[in-house]
């Protein structure tokens, strides 16, 4: 490698592209996209549909650099959100240099794995699978998986991992790299993520908000911020020094689901800030100061003008 005589020099051939991470809900994409950067940047839950916007993660390597982009699972839309989610994972399909797929080691594939792969063929680039939570097969199950998968497509390679024990996790790097263009460092190479702060924190906050929820309540949950500024500590009754303030939102869909995030006395609402600020904190530096306002958007993942307005 013969490097040039920049300051921030990289190697001549430094690749960089994009890279979209598509499947299914659930199937680990996001833990997947943590994993291969090695930090938080992705949140993740449980539940289906955690994602709900395309999320780019950044991989830095000194032969080159992933853009990675996280999509939603791709589902059967039941609303008008559910179609806005798919069109985005449609549109990263064809904006990028390769599509890695996720399909979960313990579940068969499915019409789901094979529509989303018809996309994917259609986009024309080159696709690795990732069979994913490999720690949850037997090995005779995983093989069976692997076996499956390989008559699925003409995948470039496919990569069985695990995105929580990092087991291949370096491979599928790898992998993905050697499927990049040559070209200079698109971003920093220190940068983990080019989303923007207000983004990274709505995020956090309804990760936050996500957890321990049952039934349909996930899917009615949005967070939009009103206001992020500096200001000192005491202006909240907190210690001296610089804190960042955010005024937040949480909104959902009905009256009885404002009483659930709110809990007990707010026991719930408190938790939520707690756990948010503490995520936030770890991914952005710095002190936070939260505000978070329940209210209700009645119906909003149905309703196209509200949708605009949370940011759909
Ligand atoms: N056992 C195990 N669980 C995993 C692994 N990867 C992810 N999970 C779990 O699977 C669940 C879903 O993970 P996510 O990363 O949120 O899945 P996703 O595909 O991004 O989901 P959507 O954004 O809703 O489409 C979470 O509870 C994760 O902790 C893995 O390698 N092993
Ligand atoms: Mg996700």
């Amino acid at each position: 490698m013969k490097m040039n005589e920049y300051p921030h020099a990289w190697p001549e051939d430094f690749k960089a592209g994009f890279a979209c991470i598509v499947g299914r809900p659930n199937t680990g994409k996001s833990t997947l996209t943590n994993a291969l950067v090695g930090q938080k940047v992705a949140i993740t839950s449980n539940r289906p549909e955690t994602t709900r916007r395309t999320i780019r993660a950044i991989v830095n390597r000194e032969e080159g650099q992933i853009i990675l982009v996280d999509t939603p699972g791709l589902h059967r839309p039941r609303t008008l959100l559910g179609e806005r989610l798919n069109d985005m994972v449609r549109d990263s399909l064809s904006d990028v240099d390769a599509i890695v797929m996720c399909i979960p080691a313990d579940e068969a594939v499915g019409p789901g794995d094979r529509f989303l792969l018809g996309l994917a063929v259609a986009a024309h680039r080159p696709m690795i699978c990732a069979v994913t939570k490999v720690d949850k097969a037997e090995p005779a199950a995983l093989a069976a998986q692997l076996q499956a998968v390989s008559e699925l497509a003409s995948f470039e390679t496919i990569v069985p991992v695990c995105a929580t024990t990092g087991e291949n996790v370096e491979v599928l790097r790898s992998h993905i790299l050697a499927q990049m263009p040559l070209s200079p460092p698109l971003y920093p190479r220190d940068a983990v993520t080019d989303e923007s702060e207000e983004t990274l924190i709505c995020e956090l906050i309804r990760e936050a908000a996500l957890e321990d929820l049952r039934e349909e309540l996930p899917h009615s949950i949005a967070i939009t911020v009103d206001e992020i500024r500096e200001t000192d500590g005491r202006e909240f009754g907190g210690e001296r020094g610089s804190v960042t303030a955010v005024f937040a939102n949480i909104h959902v869909e009905r009256d009885s689901q404002k009483g659930i995030i709110i809990g007990r006395g707010g026991s719930r609402l408190k938790k939520i800030k707690r756990e948010a600020r503490h995520s936030i904190e770890n991914l952005l530096g710095g002190r936070f100061y939260l505000s978070l306002h329940v209210r209700i958007a009645k119906d909003w993942q149905r309703d196209p003008k509200q949708l605009g307005r949370l940011g759909f």
